[in-house]
């Protein structure tokens, strides 16, 4: 069984957060453990109140499972404070972990931030450690500096983010009016890959914690020894099954 490892923040609803994480592993027939980075209140439509852990304690729980097995695959979700941030960049090159994928978590739908406004600054440090990076359209503006109107505008930022060190970036769609299309730019081949999707109707809560579900589904196509193409095109459709499912 192949383990995969998220960092993420704790969401007590249930369909975002570690538990959407270790879910998501478990479907998919991985082994999944956590590292919680924070704590939250909130349900499906708001939070309330975000509580940073520790870092060193944060620190503990990934060297504690990491003394015990090594990773397949890590995916790193939301990380609360700039000391958690600083803390993992240290971390990640000290171990020397391989086969991330961020998702870059800065605001929740909501518009809440889950991390602080220096640990938003400090994640383009990440971005050299980690192999994929999954942002959506408000993340990628804000790491490409680019206001994001179509398609092109995801290809431009895609590229400008792999710029800053990681080996592929998606952008993906689900934040732009009409059908959605996820965009894959890949440094190997220097190619952008587009995957269509369908709007999917409902309530904005049936949409909550879509990107940590997609980033750790990806997480474990790559920990199988997936194609970065052919996690995110796997990743996708687990995705969209959830979805379908919920009500
Ligand atoms: O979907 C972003 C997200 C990530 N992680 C946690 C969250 C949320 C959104 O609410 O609570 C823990």
């Amino acid at each position: 069984m192949k383990r995969v490892l998220t960092i993420a923040g704790f969401d007590p609803s249930g369909w975002a957060g570690v538990s959407a994480d270790l879910k998501t592993f478990g479907d998919l027939g991985a082994d999944g453990v956590a590292a919680i980075t924070a704590l939250t209140a909130q349900n499906r439509s708001t939070v309330v109140t975000v509580l940073p852990i520790d870092p060193k304690f944060v620190r503990q729980e990934i060297l504690t499972l990491l003394a015990e097995a090594d990773f397949d695959a890590i995916k790193i979700g939301m990380l609360g404070s700039f000391e958690i941030v600083n803390m993992l960049i240290r971390l990640l090159k000290k171990e020397g972990l391989k086969n991330i994928v961020l998702d870059p978590v800065l605001r929740s739908s909501s518009g809440r931030r889950l991390v602080d406004k220096k640990g938003e600054a400090e994640i383009i440090k990440l971005l050299p450690l980690v192999r994929v990076v999954t942002p959506n359209i408000n993340e990628a503006e804000v790491l490409s500096g680019e206001k994001i109107k179509d398609l092109s505008d995801m290809e431009r930022a895609a590229e400008k983010i792999q710029g800053f060190g990681p080996e592929a970036v998606v952008v993906t769609g689900g934040h732009v009016a009409g059908p959605p299309t996820d965009i894959l730019f890949n440094s190997r081949n220097k190619q952008f890959s587009h995957f269509k999707g369908v709007r999917l109707k409902g309530r904005k809560e049936r949409f909550h914690g879509t990107g940590c579900i997609f980033s750790s589904a990806l997480a474990t196509g790559l920990a199988r020894g997936y194609t970065v193409k052919k996690a995110t095109d796997d990743a996708r459709q687990y995705l969209i099954k959830t979805l379908k499912a919920r009500r």
